[in-house]
């Protein structure tokens, strides 16, 4: 790990010649700072449960702790079986499983699987808290293709605090279609996760979450990177032809990610997972909550920066106060996430094929329905009390369902976002296709299977999907923005199937 050092002048000399790291803002003045790259990449342990009665199960136990981020310094955290973050959970499709989730925290807690498809009262949403001590036992069957998913803390106005701290992990589903197009699949050597989160840290180590204003409006953003929970690491590849598997699990901030080199990286999976065929990508942007597989091909020697580059951002112009808000929130400086290098990687096996998968559709002719969800932000009093975030101008309500839907209709979602910022939609139990960005056809990586979508400030986004499978006139799925602190304000709304 790097060793412990308080003054900017030392990063900055480290990072010299490393072109533009995130903190040269100069925020993490008089703060422990990174030398970057000279963490090595951890990769997170890989669960995959114990048979019982033909049932998958897996002990989770959510905790605190305390984590070394820079050599020399705790930082207090939380993690599921650890300080920072939680194992990869892996299943197979047609799997039935159980969690075992173990609340050993002093607080309130959900354990949400993000991107699965499940009944209501197994969701892990608002409504299934985990009281301090307390075990929660959901249990379900995999019923969806090989996929890259994730699980995270839902606490009702804590979801941001508590996966900043680090309750968060990897879920990931195999299926027989997928291991039989030869991908590199071999965990922790060809196929390897990235959880992307930018953190910001206090001069003690502690993690600094939400002390302003313009971070409740904006999400909280940090100047340090971690992958997979270290600082601005390296890895060496084992292989020639690498997947990536990366999830933007970061509260707020929005990545354009791009390779030093401008090499390309071939997209085979979204977030429901994977695509028709490979999609050939300079940069590729993943908003919170999105996932992303990539195939990334490297030569012997190679030392190569994944970095982000800033997008022109749309932004809608909502007056003078709003317009100053959102100053020094925009991702618009460039900055170093990771490196990459390959001193000695292992030649690789055939090829990434030209076809992957026959992705299900649904024809707009057979929606029952067109919902729209208008997505805005409102100022002064409603956003200090915590409710300045709305969908169809209302702040969330645990005790009010926003919408019912009928068991097995297909329906689109037409979402708009009259706000000045971009939010990222995702809707709970479904994965959906993305028919069109303001009438225009969506990108070819976003034409596969997903459950969030950016939506840009002044866009409107049309989504189809089908409810299927479990009707529960109790119990109420989420659909919310993923900035967790857009989420934790209340742009967020409750759905039952019935
Ligand atoms: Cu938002």
């Amino acid at each position: 790990m790097v060793s412990r050092r308080f003054i900017l002048k030392s990063a900055v000399a480290g990072a010299a010649a490393l072109a533009f790291p995130l903190y040269r803002s100069g925020r993490l003045e008089a703060k422990p700072s990174v030398a970057t790259f000279e963490n090595t990449l951890p990769i997170p342990s890989l669960l995959e449960g114990r048979m019982e009665n033909g049932q998958r199960i897996f002990d989770l136990s959510l905790q605190r702790g305390r984590h070394e981020f820079f050599s020399g310094v705790e930082t207090p955290s939380a993690g599921i079986n650890g300080d920072y973050l939680g194992p990869v959970l892996r299943m197979r499709r047609g799997d039935r499983v159980r969690f075992n989730v173990t609340n050993n925290m002093s607080e309130d807690s959900t354990l949400h699987w993000h991107g699965v498809h499940l009944p209501a009262k197994m969701d892990g949403g608002p409504h299934q808290v985990i009281k301090p001590g307390g075990t929660w036992k959901p249990e379900f069957e995999i019923r969806q293709p090989a996929s890259t998913q994730w699980y995270h803390s839902h606490m009702f106005h804590r979801t941001g605090v508590q996966v900043y701290y680090g309750l968060a992990g990897l879920f990931y589903i195999d299926d027989d279609e997928s291991d039989a197009l030869g991908l590199p699949s071999d965990y922790g050597v060809d196929d390897i996760p990235l959880v992307l989160q930018d953190r910001a840290f206090n001069r003690d180590g502690s993690f600094s979450y939400l002390r302003s204003m313009p971070e409740r409006m904006n999400g909280m953003r940090g100047d340090v990177m971690l992958v997979n929970g270290a600082p601005f690491p390296t890895h060496d590849v084992a292989s020639r032809r690498m997947r990536l598997r990366l999830l933007n699990g970061s509260n707020a901030r929005i990545y354009n990610l791009k390779f030093s080199d401008g090499r390309a990286m071939r997209q085979i999976a979204s977030d429901g997972g994977l695509l028709e065929k490979p999609v050939t990508l300079r940069s590729l942007r993943l908003s919170p909550g999105e996932r992303a597989e990539v195939i990334v091909e490297f030569s012997p020697g190679d030392a190569v920066v994944l970095q982000h580059e800033p997008l022109p951002q749309r932004r809608r112009r909502r007056g003078m106060m709003m317009g100053m808000m959102m100053m020094g929130g925009g991702d618009d400086q460039p900055f170093e996430i990771m490196r990459f290098t390959a001193k000695r990687p292992a030649r690789a096996k055939g090829d990434v094929p030209e076809h992957l998968v026959k992705v299900r559709s649904w024809n707009p002719a057979a929606a029952a329905k067109t919902r729209k969800m208008v997505l805005d932000m409102r100022m002064g009093p409603a956003m200090m009390s915590g409710n300045g975030f709305t969908i169809n101008g209302k702040a969330m309500d645990m005790k009010r369902i926003d919408e019912k839907i009928r068991l097995g209709d297909v329906e689109i979602w037409e979402i708009r976002n009259d706000s000045p910022m971009p939010h990222p939609f995702h809707i709970h139990d479904i994965q959906f296709r993305i028919l069109d960005r303001d009438g225009q056809h969506p990108p070819l990586n976003e034409r596969g299977l997903k459950d969030t979508v950016l939506v840009e400030s002044g866009e409107t986004v049309r989504v189809i999907t089908q409810f299927e499978d479990y009707a529960d006139p109790k119990n109420p799925y989420m659909f919310h923005c993923h900035i967790l602190e857009h989420e934790d304000g209340g742009m967020m709304g409750q759905f039952v199937v019935v």
